[in-house]
Protein backbone atom coordinates (compact mmCIF):
# COMPACT_ATOMS: atom_id res chain seq x y z
CA UNK A 1 0.00 0.00 0.00
CA UNK A 2 1.45 3.36 -1.10
CA UNK A 3 1.31 6.42 0.99
CA UNK A 4 -1.28 8.19 -0.81
CA UNK A 5 -3.54 5.00 -0.30
CA UNK A 6 -3.01 5.00 3.19
CA UNK A 7 -4.11 8.06 3.53
CA UNK A 8 -7.31 8.20 1.76
CA UNK A 9 -7.94 4.99 3.94
CA UNK A 10 -7.43 6.77 6.66
CA UNK A 11 -9.85 9.59 5.24
CA UNK A 12 -12.56 7.13 4.29
CA UNK A 13 -12.68 5.60 8.00
CA UNK A 14 -12.64 9.37 9.33
CA UNK A 15 -15.81 10.26 6.98
CA UNK A 16 -17.57 7.24 7.78
CA UNK A 17 -16.89 7.69 11.42
CA UNK A 18 -18.06 11.35 11.15
CA UNK A 19 -21.32 10.34 9.25
CA UNK A 20 -22.10 7.78 12.23
CA UNK A 21 -21.23 9.74 14.73
CA UNK A 22 -23.65 12.36 13.04
CA UNK A 23 -26.30 9.87 12.86
CA UNK A 24 -26.25 8.78 16.28
CA UNK A 25 -25.72 11.31 18.43
CA UNK A 26 -27.95 14.60 18.41
CA UNK A 27 -26.52 17.87 17.73
CA UNK A 28 -26.16 18.87 21.22
CA UNK A 29 -23.84 16.16 22.22
CA UNK A 30 -21.01 15.96 19.29
CA UNK A 31 -18.99 18.65 17.60
CA UNK A 32 -17.49 16.43 15.10
CA UNK A 33 -17.14 17.99 11.32
CA UNK A 34 -18.71 15.90 8.73
CA UNK A 35 -17.11 15.14 5.49
CA UNK A 36 -18.41 14.13 2.59
CA UNK A 37 -16.79 11.34 0.41
CA UNK A 38 -17.04 13.15 -2.38
CA UNK A 39 -14.76 15.58 -1.50
CA UNK A 40 -11.21 15.76 -3.64
CA UNK A 41 -8.26 13.96 -1.98
CA UNK A 42 -6.11 16.31 -1.52
CA UNK A 43 -8.98 18.35 -0.13
CA UNK A 44 -10.00 16.25 2.24
CA UNK A 45 -6.38 15.33 3.40
CA UNK A 46 -5.60 18.82 4.16
CA UNK A 47 -9.18 19.16 5.74
CA UNK A 48 -7.48 16.45 8.30
CA UNK A 49 -4.37 18.52 8.59
CA UNK A 50 -6.27 21.48 8.90
CA UNK A 51 -8.20 19.75 11.37
CA UNK A 52 -5.00 18.83 13.69
CA UNK A 53 -5.87 15.41 12.55
CA UNK A 54 -8.25 12.23 13.67
CA UNK A 55 -8.53 14.01 17.42
CA UNK A 56 -11.05 16.63 16.42
CA UNK A 57 -13.04 13.92 14.48
CA UNK A 58 -14.38 12.13 18.03
CA UNK A 59 -17.59 13.32 19.15
CA UNK A 60 -16.87 16.16 22.26
CA UNK A 61 -18.59 13.45 24.63
CA UNK A 62 -21.39 11.03 25.30
CA UNK A 63 -23.30 12.56 28.01
CA UNK A 64 -21.36 15.62 28.41
CA UNK A 65 -23.67 18.68 29.09
CA UNK A 66 -23.07 22.00 27.36
CA UNK A 67 -22.81 24.16 30.57
CA UNK A 68 -25.45 26.34 28.64
CA UNK A 69 -27.46 23.55 28.42
CA UNK A 70 -27.50 22.71 32.52
CA UNK A 71 -30.50 24.94 33.89
CA UNK A 72 -32.27 24.05 30.94
CA UNK A 73 -31.88 20.65 31.49
CA UNK A 74 -32.32 21.39 35.55
CA UNK A 75 -36.02 23.09 34.77
CA UNK A 76 -37.10 19.87 32.78
CA UNK A 77 -36.49 17.70 35.87
CA UNK A 78 -32.79 16.43 35.95
CA UNK A 79 -31.09 17.15 39.27
CA UNK A 80 -27.79 19.12 39.47
CA UNK A 81 -25.36 18.59 42.39
CA UNK A 82 -22.36 21.25 42.12
CA UNK A 83 -19.36 19.58 42.86
CA UNK A 84 -16.58 22.50 43.95
CA UNK A 85 -13.11 21.46 44.72
CA UNK A 86 -9.66 23.38 45.10
CA UNK A 87 -6.15 22.45 44.83
CA UNK A 88 -4.34 22.93 47.98
CA UNK A 89 -1.05 21.85 48.13
CA UNK A 90 -0.15 21.16 51.98
CA UNK A 91 2.35 19.03 54.50
CA UNK A 92 0.12 16.40 56.42
CA UNK A 93 1.32 14.00 59.66
CA UNK A 94 1.90 10.61 58.37
CA UNK A 95 2.18 7.26 60.82
CA UNK A 96 5.09 7.35 62.95
CA UNK A 97 5.91 11.11 63.08
CA UNK A 98 6.99 13.38 60.42
CA UNK A 99 4.91 14.79 57.79
CA UNK A 100 4.62 14.52 53.84
CA UNK A 101 4.05 16.97 51.08
CA UNK A 102 0.74 16.16 50.25
CA UNK A 103 -1.11 17.06 47.15
CA UNK A 104 -4.85 17.48 47.61
CA UNK A 105 -8.37 18.45 46.60
CA UNK A 106 -9.95 21.01 49.01
CA UNK A 107 -7.31 20.50 51.75
CA UNK A 108 -8.17 16.54 52.37
CA UNK A 109 -7.74 13.39 51.65
CA UNK A 110 -9.20 11.46 50.64
CA UNK A 111 -11.36 14.62 49.03
CA UNK A 112 -14.64 15.28 49.83
CA UNK A 113 -17.38 12.15 48.46
CA UNK A 114 -19.84 12.95 46.49
CA UNK A 115 -23.15 11.25 46.14
CA UNK A 116 -25.42 11.72 43.30
CA UNK A 117 -28.69 9.64 42.68
CA UNK A 118 -28.54 7.59 39.00
CA UNK A 119 -29.65 10.45 36.47
CA UNK A 120 -28.36 13.36 38.10
CA UNK A 121 -26.09 15.90 36.62
CA UNK A 122 -22.99 16.59 38.32
CA UNK A 123 -21.45 19.88 37.29
CA UNK A 124 -17.65 19.97 38.55
CA UNK A 125 -15.55 22.95 39.21
CA UNK A 126 -12.01 22.76 39.90
CA UNK A 127 -10.32 25.76 40.83
CA UNK A 128 -6.38 25.79 41.33
CA UNK A 129 -5.50 28.82 43.64
CA UNK A 130 -2.76 31.52 42.24
CA UNK A 131 -0.73 30.39 44.96
CA UNK A 132 -0.68 26.69 44.03
CA UNK A 133 3.24 25.46 42.38
CA UNK A 134 1.73 23.42 39.62
CA UNK A 135 -1.34 22.74 37.32
CA UNK A 136 -4.21 20.19 38.35
CA UNK A 137 -6.80 18.49 36.74
CA UNK A 138 -9.95 16.39 37.46
CA UNK A 139 -10.62 12.73 35.71
CA UNK A 140 -13.95 12.06 37.00
CA UNK A 141 -14.70 7.92 36.36
CA UNK A 142 -18.45 8.15 36.96
CA UNK A 143 -18.74 10.54 33.43
CA UNK A 144 -18.56 9.27 30.27
CA UNK A 145 -16.62 12.10 27.97
CA UNK A 146 -13.68 12.56 26.04
CA UNK A 147 -10.54 13.11 28.35
CA UNK A 148 -9.28 16.03 25.85
CA UNK A 149 -9.93 18.71 26.63
CA UNK A 150 -12.15 18.05 30.24
CA UNK A 151 -9.91 16.26 32.06
CA UNK A 152 -6.63 19.00 30.94
CA UNK A 153 -4.65 20.85 33.09
CA UNK A 154 -5.65 23.92 35.06
CA UNK A 155 -3.08 26.62 35.69
CA UNK A 156 -2.79 28.27 38.85
CA UNK A 157 -5.24 31.33 39.02
CA UNK A 158 -7.56 29.30 36.95
CA UNK A 159 -10.74 27.14 37.12
CA UNK A 160 -12.58 24.77 35.06
CA UNK A 161 -16.11 23.52 34.91
CA UNK A 162 -17.45 20.65 33.03
CA UNK A 163 -20.95 18.88 33.18
CA UNK A 164 -22.30 15.56 33.06
CA UNK A 165 -25.04 12.85 33.51
CA UNK A 166 -24.14 10.08 36.11
CA UNK A 167 -25.83 7.59 34.22
CA UNK A 168 -24.13 4.69 35.88
CA UNK A 169 -24.73 3.33 39.29
CA UNK A 170 -21.74 2.27 41.64
CA UNK A 171 -18.43 3.67 42.90
CA UNK A 172 -16.33 5.75 40.73
CA UNK A 173 -13.16 7.05 42.04
CA UNK A 174 -11.85 10.78 40.89
CA UNK A 175 -8.53 11.55 40.81
CA UNK A 176 -5.89 14.64 39.55
CA UNK A 177 -4.68 14.31 36.03
CA UNK A 178 -1.82 16.05 36.68
CA UNK A 179 -0.65 18.67 34.10
CA UNK A 180 -1.95 16.83 31.00
CA UNK A 181 -1.10 13.50 32.51
CA UNK A 182 2.21 14.59 33.62
CA UNK A 183 3.13 13.95 37.03
CA UNK A 184 -0.32 12.19 37.17
CA UNK A 185 1.38 9.18 39.45
CA UNK A 186 2.40 11.89 41.84
CA UNK A 187 -0.66 13.72 42.25
CA UNK A 188 -3.16 10.86 42.90
CA UNK A 189 -0.77 8.99 45.09
CA UNK A 190 0.13 12.41 47.05
CA UNK A 191 -3.62 12.12 47.84
CA UNK A 192 -5.45 14.24 44.48
CA UNK A 193 -8.53 11.48 44.91
CA UNK A 194 -11.77 10.78 46.17
CA UNK A 195 -15.22 9.14 45.40
CA UNK A 196 -18.02 9.67 43.82
CA UNK A 197 -20.73 7.22 44.85
CA UNK A 198 -24.18 7.25 42.13
CA UNK A 199 -27.02 5.40 44.22
CA UNK A 200 -29.23 3.54 41.58
CA UNK A 201 -32.15 5.56 40.58
CA UNK A 202 -34.47 2.87 42.09
CA UNK A 203 -32.70 2.78 45.33
CA UNK A 204 -30.41 -0.59 46.46
CA UNK A 205 -31.47 -3.96 47.05
CA UNK A 206 -32.78 -5.83 49.82
CA UNK A 207 -29.99 -7.85 51.43
CA UNK A 208 -30.33 -11.83 51.31
CA UNK A 209 -28.76 -13.58 53.81
CA UNK A 210 -28.78 -17.24 53.98
CA UNK A 211 -28.65 -19.06 57.31
CA UNK A 212 -29.87 -22.56 58.81
CA UNK A 213 -32.13 -23.71 61.67
CA UNK A 214 -32.90 -26.85 63.15
CA UNK A 215 -36.47 -27.60 62.46
CA UNK A 216 -38.24 -31.10 63.26
CA UNK A 217 -34.70 -32.47 64.53
CA UNK A 218 -33.20 -31.50 61.36
CA UNK A 219 -31.11 -28.76 59.75
CA UNK A 220 -32.76 -26.87 57.31
CA UNK A 221 -32.04 -23.40 55.04
CA UNK A 222 -33.50 -20.20 56.53
CA UNK A 223 -33.38 -17.73 54.24
CA UNK A 224 -33.50 -14.20 55.90
CA UNK A 225 -34.62 -10.49 54.20
CA UNK A 226 -32.72 -7.56 55.44
CA UNK A 227 -34.08 -4.30 54.44
CA UNK A 228 -32.01 -2.16 51.78
CA UNK A 229 -31.68 0.46 54.40
CA UNK A 230 -28.41 0.26 55.88
CA UNK A 231 -25.54 2.01 57.91
CA UNK A 232 -22.57 2.98 55.62
CA UNK A 233 -18.51 3.31 55.07
CA UNK A 234 -16.62 4.55 52.58
CA UNK A 235 -13.08 2.89 52.69
CA UNK A 236 -10.60 4.02 49.81
CA UNK A 237 -7.13 2.50 49.48
CA UNK A 238 -3.68 4.18 48.43
CA UNK A 239 -0.13 4.07 49.20
CA UNK A 240 2.43 6.43 49.93
CA UNK A 241 5.82 6.21 48.20
CA UNK A 242 8.30 8.56 50.22
CA UNK A 243 11.30 9.43 50.50
CA UNK A 244 12.87 10.30 53.86
CA UNK A 245 12.33 14.27 54.18
CA UNK A 246 8.67 13.35 52.65
CA UNK A 247 8.36 14.28 48.90
CA UNK A 248 7.25 11.81 46.42
CA UNK A 249 9.48 8.90 45.19
CA UNK A 250 8.72 7.89 41.37
CA UNK A 251 11.36 5.33 41.77
CA UNK A 252 9.66 3.35 44.43
CA UNK A 253 6.52 3.52 43.05
CA UNK A 254 7.93 1.77 40.08
CA UNK A 255 9.26 -0.70 42.06
CA UNK A 256 6.12 -0.91 43.85
CA UNK A 257 8.30 -0.22 46.93
CA UNK A 258 5.15 0.90 49.78
CA UNK A 259 6.62 3.31 52.06
CA UNK A 260 2.87 2.95 53.93
CA UNK A 261 -0.61 1.75 52.97
CA UNK A 262 -3.26 3.85 53.86
CA UNK A 263 -7.12 3.46 54.26
CA UNK A 264 -9.03 6.94 53.68
CA UNK A 265 -5.53 8.81 53.65
CA UNK A 266 -4.08 7.05 56.93
CA UNK A 267 -1.88 3.93 57.99
CA UNK A 268 -3.86 2.06 60.70
CA UNK A 269 -6.32 5.02 61.40
CA UNK A 270 -8.83 2.98 62.56
CA UNK A 271 -7.16 1.47 65.24
CA UNK A 272 -8.46 2.20 69.31
CA UNK A 273 -6.84 5.29 70.49
CA UNK A 274 -5.62 6.24 74.23
CA UNK A 275 -9.11 7.21 75.46
CA UNK A 276 -10.33 3.68 73.92
CA UNK A 277 -7.61 1.86 75.39
CA UNK A 278 -8.35 2.99 78.78
CA UNK A 279 -12.30 2.68 78.44
CA UNK A 280 -11.44 -1.11 77.34
CA UNK A 281 -8.22 -1.62 79.35
CA UNK A 282 -8.18 1.00 81.82
CA UNK A 283 -5.05 2.04 80.58
CA UNK A 284 -4.14 4.04 77.69
CA UNK A 285 -1.15 2.65 77.03
CA UNK A 286 -2.59 -1.03 76.91
CA UNK A 287 -3.79 -1.61 73.71
CA UNK A 288 -5.93 -4.75 72.26
CA UNK A 289 -4.28 -3.85 68.92
CA UNK A 290 -0.95 -3.56 68.72
CA UNK A 291 -0.74 -0.54 66.64
CA UNK A 292 -1.23 2.85 68.19
CA UNK A 293 0.24 4.83 65.80
CA UNK A 294 -1.73 8.29 66.13
CA UNK A 295 -2.09 8.82 69.43
CA UNK A 296 -0.62 12.35 71.07
CA UNK A 297 -3.18 14.55 71.78
CA UNK A 298 -1.42 17.17 69.50
CA UNK A 299 -2.58 15.11 66.51
CA UNK A 300 -6.45 16.52 67.07
CA UNK A 301 -8.44 15.51 63.98
CA UNK A 302 -5.51 12.61 63.03
CA UNK A 303 -6.28 10.65 66.13
CA UNK A 304 -7.18 6.62 65.33
CA UNK A 305 -10.66 5.92 65.69
CA UNK A 306 -12.04 2.27 65.10
CA UNK A 307 -15.24 2.05 63.53
CA UNK A 308 -18.42 0.96 65.57
CA UNK A 309 -20.78 -1.19 64.09
CA UNK A 310 -24.04 -2.29 65.65
CA UNK A 311 -24.79 -6.27 65.64
CA UNK A 312 -27.64 -7.64 63.67
CA UNK A 313 -27.74 -4.28 61.48
CA UNK A 314 -27.26 -3.95 57.63
CA UNK A 315 -23.86 -2.09 56.88
CA UNK A 316 -22.77 -1.51 53.38
CA UNK A 317 -19.54 -0.47 52.81
CA UNK A 318 -18.36 1.42 50.03
CA UNK A 319 -14.57 0.10 49.14
CA UNK A 320 -12.61 2.04 46.72
CA UNK A 321 -9.02 0.60 45.61
CA UNK A 322 -7.05 4.17 44.50
CA UNK A 323 -4.14 2.97 44.35
CA UNK A 324 -1.79 0.73 41.67
CA UNK A 325 -1.50 -2.04 44.20
CA UNK A 326 -4.33 -5.46 44.31
CA UNK A 327 -6.93 -5.01 47.12
CA UNK A 328 -7.46 -8.33 48.54
CA UNK A 329 -10.79 -6.86 50.48
CA UNK A 330 -11.08 -9.38 54.01
CA UNK A 331 -12.66 -8.64 57.38
CA UNK A 332 -10.97 -10.99 59.72
CA UNK A 333 -14.06 -13.11 61.48
CA UNK A 334 -16.81 -12.50 59.15
CA UNK A 335 -17.84 -13.66 55.21
CA UNK A 336 -19.14 -10.65 52.99
CA UNK A 337 -22.76 -11.52 52.38
CA UNK A 338 -22.98 -9.79 48.92
CA UNK A 339 -19.99 -7.68 46.53
CA UNK A 340 -21.86 -5.67 44.23
CA UNK A 341 -20.36 -3.79 41.00
CA UNK A 342 -22.57 -1.20 39.38
CA UNK A 343 -25.81 -2.25 40.14
CA UNK A 344 -25.04 -5.89 39.46
CA UNK A 345 -24.60 -8.46 42.45
CA UNK A 346 -21.25 -10.07 41.77
CA UNK A 347 -20.75 -12.71 45.02
CA UNK A 348 -22.52 -13.67 47.79
CA UNK A 349 -21.43 -15.23 50.96
CA UNK A 350 -17.58 -14.28 49.89
CA UNK A 351 -14.42 -14.33 52.10
CA UNK A 352 -12.62 -12.34 49.89
CA UNK A 353 -12.64 -9.79 47.04
CA UNK A 354 -10.07 -8.56 44.72
CA UNK A 355 -10.08 -5.01 44.06
CA UNK A 356 -8.28 -4.19 41.40
CA UNK A 357 -6.34 -0.62 40.67
CA UNK A 358 -8.82 2.29 40.47
CA UNK A 359 -11.67 -0.23 41.02
CA UNK A 360 -14.66 -0.16 43.37
CA UNK A 361 -17.05 -2.43 44.95
CA UNK A 362 -19.80 -2.31 47.67
CA UNK A 363 -19.35 -4.43 50.39
CA UNK A 364 -22.93 -5.92 52.28
CA UNK A 365 -22.64 -6.98 55.57
CA UNK A 366 -24.45 -8.12 59.01
CA UNK A 367 -22.29 -8.55 62.18
CA UNK A 368 -23.70 -11.28 63.84
CA UNK A 369 -21.96 -11.39 66.86
CA UNK A 370 -20.06 -8.64 69.32
CA UNK A 371 -16.56 -8.78 69.07
CA UNK A 372 -13.50 -6.97 67.34
CA UNK A 373 -13.41 -7.38 62.89
CA UNK A 374 -10.55 -6.38 61.31
CA UNK A 375 -10.51 -5.38 58.06
CA UNK A 376 -7.51 -5.88 55.75
CA UNK A 377 -6.08 -5.68 52.39
CA UNK A 378 -5.46 -9.62 52.73
CA UNK A 379 -1.89 -9.02 51.26
CA UNK A 380 0.81 -9.34 54.21
CA UNK A 381 3.21 -6.29 52.53
CA UNK A 382 -0.45 -3.92 53.08
CA UNK A 383 -1.73 -5.34 56.25
CA UNK A 384 1.62 -4.76 57.99
CA UNK A 385 2.16 -1.31 55.88
CA UNK A 386 -1.44 0.12 57.18
CA UNK A 387 -4.53 -1.52 55.89
CA UNK A 388 -5.82 -2.64 58.86
CA UNK A 389 -9.18 -1.12 60.11
CA UNK A 390 -11.05 -2.26 63.35
CA UNK A 391 -14.77 -2.58 63.12
CA UNK A 392 -15.78 -2.77 67.08
CA UNK A 393 -19.42 -5.28 66.94
CA UNK A 394 -21.90 -4.71 69.50
CA UNK A 395 -20.24 -3.88 73.33
CA UNK A 396 -17.80 -7.29 73.07
CA UNK A 397 -16.08 -5.21 75.84
CA UNK A 398 -19.03 -4.54 78.45
CA UNK A 399 -19.09 -1.00 78.81
CA UNK A 400 -22.70 -0.64 79.03
CA UNK A 401 -23.36 1.24 75.25
CA UNK A 402 -26.01 0.47 73.33
CA UNK A 403 -26.92 0.45 69.30
CA UNK A 404 -26.19 3.53 67.57
CA UNK A 405 -24.62 5.03 71.18
CA UNK A 406 -21.01 5.35 69.54
CA UNK A 407 -19.67 7.80 67.44
CA UNK A 408 -17.72 6.69 63.86
CA UNK A 409 -14.46 9.05 62.48
CA UNK A 410 -16.47 11.60 59.85
CA UNK A 411 -14.32 10.59 56.81
CA UNK A 412 -15.36 6.64 56.96
CA UNK A 413 -19.11 7.69 57.01
CA UNK A 414 -20.66 9.21 53.21
CA UNK A 415 -23.37 11.47 52.58
CA UNK A 416 -26.37 10.34 52.96
CA UNK A 417 -27.90 8.56 50.29
CA UNK A 418 -30.97 6.97 49.07
CA UNK A 419 -30.70 3.39 51.68
CA UNK A 420 -28.82 5.55 54.38
CA UNK A 421 -29.50 5.15 58.06
CA UNK A 422 -27.87 8.25 59.25
CA UNK A 423 -25.32 7.20 62.42
CA UNK A 424 -23.65 10.01 64.91
CA UNK A 425 -19.89 10.77 63.75
CA UNK A 426 -16.43 12.31 65.44
CA UNK A 427 -14.05 14.80 63.65
CA UNK A 428 -11.64 12.62 61.82
CA UNK A 429 -9.77 13.48 58.54
CA UNK A 430 -6.26 13.57 56.94
CA UNK A 431 -6.97 17.25 56.90
CA UNK A 432 -6.00 20.99 57.38
CA UNK A 433 -6.84 22.77 60.72
CA UNK A 434 -9.36 24.46 58.51
CA UNK A 435 -11.15 21.49 56.56
CA UNK A 436 -11.23 19.85 60.48
CA UNK A 437 -13.18 22.93 61.36
CA UNK A 438 -15.51 23.15 58.19
CA UNK A 439 -16.21 19.41 59.10
CA UNK A 440 -16.75 19.76 62.75
CA UNK A 441 -19.22 22.99 61.56
CA UNK A 442 -20.87 20.59 59.07
CA UNK A 443 -21.51 17.72 61.25
CA UNK A 444 -22.81 19.87 64.16
CA UNK A 445 -19.22 18.47 65.51
CU1 LIG B 1 -2.91 17.63 40.83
Amino acid sequence: MNRRYSMLSIAAVVAVAGILFASTYSQTQMTATRMSLATQDSDLIQQIRDMGGLQLQMPSAFAQIPLDQVDTMASQGRHVVDVKLTAQSVDLPIMGGGKYHAMTFSGQVPAPTVRVTQGDIIRMTLTVPSTEPTPHGNDMHASQMSAVPNFGAVKPGESKTFAYIAEVPGTFKYHCSGVNVAAMDQHVLSGMYGLTIVDPLNGYNPLLVEKTKVENGQVALDKQRVSADAKEFVLEYNQLYLTADGSYDQTAMFLHNTTQTVVNGFAFGYVPNADINKLVKGDPNQNIFVAQPWNSADLKQYQSHPLFVDTGVHYRIFVENQGNMPLFFHIVGEIIDRVTQGNRVQAQGTETWLVGGSQGAIMDIVFDNPGAYVAVNHDYAAIFTGAATVFVAGDPFKLGYGPGDMPNPSDAVPPLGLNSIPQKEVVHCLCTDDRAAEIANEIGG
